[in-house]
């Protein structure tokens, strides 16, 4: 039976968003964002989201309460960070957590960083600079074994755009709509989960006649916010659409792709950003997504969510509507 918590918000004491949902220890640990009520611009660049710390929560099961555990990885903490902890990732390896996080650094240029615990539940510690290499936004990693990759990668405030050349470029244009659309990127992280072992690779994402996707094709481009999971031996790139608000998703045989473009995981929700993750935990999957229903559609503060998801028979996803009745 369903659980009543099921597109309600998951906490509403503090305001939360692109959750990242994981099963460790038995149990399950969802790693947001901190939306905090400031005052910051409203822009293209993001400039609203301002964020400055974690929290971990988890859930015994779908029915339990939300446990917030509180801050465990500080602004102040990170030497080389400036502003804006955007959307983390936690994976679990060598009996260590690693969060991985975004943030700008002193040049205003997004990197990525890692913190690590002996505990699912932190605190964190961030190594002392950012991950060399690393760029951009939305860390999302899988483990496979012995192996770890990071996806990351974001339009507009995320800055993809910028890195067309493999350095930053200040005033980088995207893409015109007829050309191909910039994929999120992928690296293999090394042994210890500190640094690439490779110069990040940028993910081909097709249509089923194998055509890759226009920048123009907002409909099912890449925007931001990847997330992998593997079902029945296929890897599953999803992503949001950004300027079409949509959850999408991609199919490949192997880590690095290419993704062949499926559909719509999840119709648009109240607010600008659609964020997700998907994670198999007692016999059922769920999709965790966040909406700004808590604020009356404030855009900067958002609230975490979750739901049912599910296959049909040829390994394709039902598409939810986080408003309807399924
Ligand atoms: O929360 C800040 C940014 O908004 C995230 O990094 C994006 O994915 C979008 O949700």
């Amino acid at each position: 039976m369903k659980s009543d918590k099921h597109n309600k918000p998951l906490v509403s004491h503090i305001y939360t968003a692109d959750p990242s949902a994981h099963v460790f220890e038995g149990k399950l640990y969802i790693y947001p964002s901190h939306d905090l009520d400031h005052e910051q611009v409203s822009n293209d660049n993001g400039d609203q989201y301002d964020m400055e710390d974690y929290h971990v929560l988890s859930m015994e099961d779908e029915s339990s309460p939300c446990i917030d555990h509180g801050e465990v990885l500080h602004l102040r903490d990170i030497p080389w960070a400036k502003q804006q902890l955007w959307a983390p990732d936690v994976a679990y390896k060598n009996n260590t957590y690693y969060l991985f996080f975004p943030a700008r650094d002193y040049d205003h240029i997004f990197r990525i960083g890692v913190a690590t615990s002996s505990s699912p539940v932190g605190p964190f510690i961030p190594e002392p600079s950012y991950i060399q290499g690393s760029f951009s936004i939305d860390p999302a990693v899988l483990v496979e074994g012995d192996q770890a990759y990071m996806y990351f990668g974001g339009l507009w405030g995320g800055q993809l755009e910028k890195w067309q050349t493999g350095e930053f470029v200040t005033d980088a244009a995207g893409p015109a709509p007829d050309a191909p659309a910039l994929g999120p990127r992928v690296a293999e992280l090394s042994d210890d989960m500190l640094t690439f072992k490779e110069t990040p690779r940028e993910i081909s994402i097709v249509d089923p006649s194998g055509r890759t996707l226009l920048a123009g094709d907002e409909d099912r481009r890449y925007f931001e916010g990847p997330w992998m999971h593997k079902h029945n031996g296929k890897y599953y790139l999803s992503y949001s659409t950004g300027s079409t608000h949509k959850l999408v998703y991609a199919i490949g045989d192997n880590p690095y792709g290419p993704f062949t473009f499926q559909g719509t995981i999840m119709t648009p929700v109240i607010g600008w950003t659609t964020h997700h993750s998907i994670v198999e935990f007692q016999d059922k999957w769920y999709l965790f997504y966040h909406d700004s229903s808590l604020s009356g559609g404030s855009d900067n503060k958002r609230c975490l969510k979750f739901t049912e998801l599910k296959y049909n028979a040829d390994g394709t996803i039902q598409t939810i509507d986080p408003y309807g009745d399924g």
